[in-house]
């Protein structure tokens, strides 16, 4: 059985999914954060359960869409430990395998392209990323890459294996496909029959321009592809607002509410929390309830009980119209008041369907459903 190979037009990257035909779960390597609803229609299309998400390296070229992965289809996260990508929730080590259904995968460290670089084995194919391309190799000129390095994983742990072994590479820039070891170690123009000195020549020849979005590729990459500081549902500033103190990305208010600094109260109705799903540690304080979506009366005395003296309360509804109007009222009733930028939709799905993240699931807090 071959993987399911996908490609990134933009960046010219190749994105694999694998699977157990048996339980469905199924590993995807190398995800680009713009085709994250296509990954997400193929894994509907074939009934599969997403277990593992993996990157072969932290990519220069593009964003990778493991961390939209992790919240959208409760993928666990697996980085090679040597590349700095610490929101993985695995950092694999050379020789260590992952598990999905009954199959298993294999990681081997080949630095070279960059230090920390992987490929991935599973039964008779191997993943190799930007160590080995089809007759070529990745780059060595950025991220700690090494000439000698990489001629040592091409030749010294690469081509060991067996020579009918399926090469699937990261990238190809002319449209090829696959390969296989026993073919690249005859004829990759760049190894094949090449002593390491006169491997070191040619990489160092290369000269090419860097990828164009490596500034903003990186940092993102480092970080599972989600945008701390470019994202506004992860920024961490205050953004000022009349009639409270500020609108807060979802991001902000679980820092806040994790370190006790402030209350988080959630406004929706009665009725939504038992039907949408309730949000763990939230106090529940209506602004309006059902029938009717009225006012709640009770609102002031509520509030006030659920928030202590000195702590901020940041305030959560379904789309941010009612926690507007709540952190408004709060704030005349002499509270530090905060509204939570984006709310809570509750059905991963739905999330999914319209590319939206729901902010609490995004930043990891439990989930659960009426
Ligand atoms: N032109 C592409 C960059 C292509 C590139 O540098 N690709 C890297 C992989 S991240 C590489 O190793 N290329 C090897 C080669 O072109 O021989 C862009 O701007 O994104
Ligand atoms: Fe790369």
């Amino acid at each position: 059985m071959n993987p399911i190979q996908l490609f990134d037009t933009a960046s010219s990257t190749y994105t694999y999914m694998l699977f157990d035909t048996a339980t469905r779960e199924a590993v995807i390597i190398d995800p680009v954060d713009t085709q994250l609803e296509r990954d997400l229609q193929v894994l509907r299309d074939n009934g599969l359960k997403l277990v593992w998400s993996l990157e072969t390296h932290a990519h220069a070229d593009h964003i990778t869409s493991a961390g939209q992965l992790a919240e959208l289809a409760g993928a666990k996260t697996a980085a090679p430990a040597g590349c700095g990508i610490e929101t993985a929730a695995v950092q694999l080590n050379d020789g260590d395998t992952l598990n999905f259904g009954s199959e298993q995968i294999r990681a081997l460290h080949t630095p070279g392209h960059t230090a920390g670089s992987m490929c991935f084995v599973w039964r008779g194919h191997v993943f190799t990323g930007d160590t080995l391309l089809i007759n070529g190799c990745g780059r060595t000129d950025f991220q700690s890459g090494s000439a000698e390095a990489l001629y040592h994983s091409l030749t010294q742990v690469l081509f060991k294996l067996p020579d009918d072994t399926t090469v699937w590479p990261g990238h190809d820039y002319q449209g090829k496909t696959s390969s296989t070891i026993g073919a690249e170690k005859a004829g990759n123009a760049r190894v094949a029959g090449k002593t390491l000195e006169e491997f070191v020549a040619i990489m160092e020849a290369l000269h090419l321009p860097p990828p164009k979005r490596i500034a903003e590729a990186v940092p993102a990459n480092l970080h599972g592809g989600l945008r701390h500081d470019a994202h506004p549902a992860n920024s961490l500033q205050v953004q000022p607002v009349s009639g409270y103190a500020g609108d807060i990305s979802p991001a902000l208010a679980w820092r806040w509410v994790q370190s006790d600094e402030a209350v988080l109260v959630d406004v929706r109705s009665d009725a939504e929390r038992a039907w949408v799903g309730f949000v763990p540690d939230a106090a529940a304080v209506a602004w309006k309830q059902w029938p009717g979506m009225v006012s709640n009366p009770n609102f002031d005395a509520e509030l006030l009980a659920a928030v202590p003296v000195g702590k901020k309360v940041v305030l959560l509804c379904r789309s941010g119209v009612r926690s507007i109007a709540a952190a408004k009222r709060a704030t005349e009733l002499g509270l530090v008041a905060y509204n939570i930028l984006e709310g809570f939709e509750g059905d991963p799905d739905s999330h999914a369907q319209r590319g939206h993240l729901g902010g609490w699931r995004l930043r990891g807090l439990p989930w659960r459903q009426s």
